[in-house]
């Protein structure tokens, strides 16, 4: 935790990525209640009000003391009329009423119940709560409205809605890392997103992979899934293969506003065997009934080649909050475009190499936030 004196609230950057933010911070019961309105909001499609909170929120996470008063939120940046009036709230009652009457709405509840379902994003879980759908038996007895992702989704709901440790990532990486090398030998496996910075659980596990040879790692994925296929560890997969040639040069590539990227991945869901000797999988038949003895959990493999390899690490270490605000950062403060392939100034048209993440934020300008201090 960082100290009192360590940050005057005062002076607090007023971008997320100028801050260091830990993951464990004084304000939880602020900043629960904050992004449960952002989320609400998100349930909406108010993404004005969504990101409003959010950054109410991230600004909370990085102070280096409790809020007690409400005159403390004087001269912090983001926070509006309406956050200041829910944190007021939760300060003279221990409660605030707007986000009580959200969290106990069938709306939010429904809505938070089917965007947890894999592959089911705001605008199918909104259609099928305004067809009248509430429950995951009602999308049982629906089949037809689900897709293959979906209904793998449903299928494996309980473990994938339970939190994956720590250790099962660890585990999880070993049978990855396995795998590749066995496919390319050399080859890296990087265990980004949550876990690299320092969560204990996440609700699933994000790898990054590249070779040290540029272009080797072209072609990797589907070679590696086969592989796991074999083995009997493959529940659900669905493999992009690289669009590079839609993003013909790096300018085009940096200027997509989203943070969709061209690389080769595969969004999948993994069996992970509770105790790896105990497990003899018949050959080419995977385990029908996840609830045996062990658990499947989501694992999303990127590859990247070396050369961009310090962007893809930067974009998909997150946080989502903190990957934003980089790209608005870039954007506003340095008029350059920030991605997961490069970083561009479209003025002088050149991008800018970058070999780590500490190349990147000194290109920006921008002191070094380790991945620790970025769950902003
Ligand atoms: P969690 O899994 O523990 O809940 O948290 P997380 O690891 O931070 O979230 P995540 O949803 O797994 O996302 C990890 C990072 O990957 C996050 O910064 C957003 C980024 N990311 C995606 N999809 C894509 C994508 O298509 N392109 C790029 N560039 N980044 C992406 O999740
Ligand atoms: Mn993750
Ligand atoms: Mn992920």
């Amino acid at each position: 935790l960082p100290t009192r004196s360590q940050v005057d609230p005062g002076s607090l950057p007023a971008y997320a990525c100028q801050r260091h933010t830990p993951l464990n911070h004084h304000n939880l019961c602020f900043t629960e209640a904050l992004e449960t309105l952002a989320e609400a909001a998100g349930f909406e499609g108010s993404q004005g009000r969504l990101i409003s909170f959010r950054r109410a929120a991230s600004v909370l996470r990085a102070l280096p003391g409790p809020i007690t008063n409400v005159s403390q939120l004087r001269g912090l940046p983001c926070f509006g009329d309406h956050s200041s009036r829910i944190v007021q709230e939760l300060l003279e009652h221990g409660i605030s009423s707007e986000v009580e009457r959200v969290k106990q709405s069938e709306r939010y509840q429904t809505m938070k119940l089917f965007t947890q379902i894999f592959g089911v994003g705001v605008k199918t879980a909104d259609k099928w709560y305004r067809e009248g759908l509430r429950t995951l038996e009602d999308l049982q007895g629906q089949t037809r409205k689900l897709n293959r992702q979906q209904e793998a989704g449903i299928r494996h709901f309980e473990d994938l809605s339970s939190s994956v440790w720590r250790h099962e990532a660890d585990a999880i990486q070993r049978v990855v890392e396995e795998a590749v090398w066995q496919v390319l030998p050399g080859a890296s496996v990087t265990l980004t997103g949550g876990f690299r910075r320092g969560k204990l659980q996440g609700h699933d596990v994000d790898f990054l992979i590249t070779h040290p040879v540029e272009g080797q790692e072209a072609g990797l994925i589907p070679k590696v899934m086969g592989l796991l296929e074999s083995q009997g560890l493959v529940l659900y997969q669905h493999t992009q293969s690289n669009h590079y040639q839609d993003f013909k040069d790096l300018e085009h590539k940096v200027s997509q506003s989203t943070a969709i990227d061209a690389y080769e991945r595969c969004f999948s869901i993994l069996w992970l065997p509770k105790s790896p000797t105990s497990f003899h999988p018949e050959a080419g038949e995977g385990p029908k009934e996840p609830s045996r003895d062990g658990k499947a959990v989501r694992v999303d493999l990127v590859v990247a080649p070396i050369s961009q390899f310090a962007f893809a690490l930067l974009g998909w270490t997150g946080s989502q909050h903190f990957e934003r605000e980089l790209r608005r950062f870039s954007r506003a403060e340095k008029q350059m475009l920030l991605n997961s392939h490069g970083l561009y100034h479209p003025e002088k048209k050149e991008s800018l190499p970058a070999a780590s993440e500490e190349d990147i934020f000194t290109h920006l300008g921008l002191e070094y936030i380790a991945p620790e201090q970025r769950n902003a």
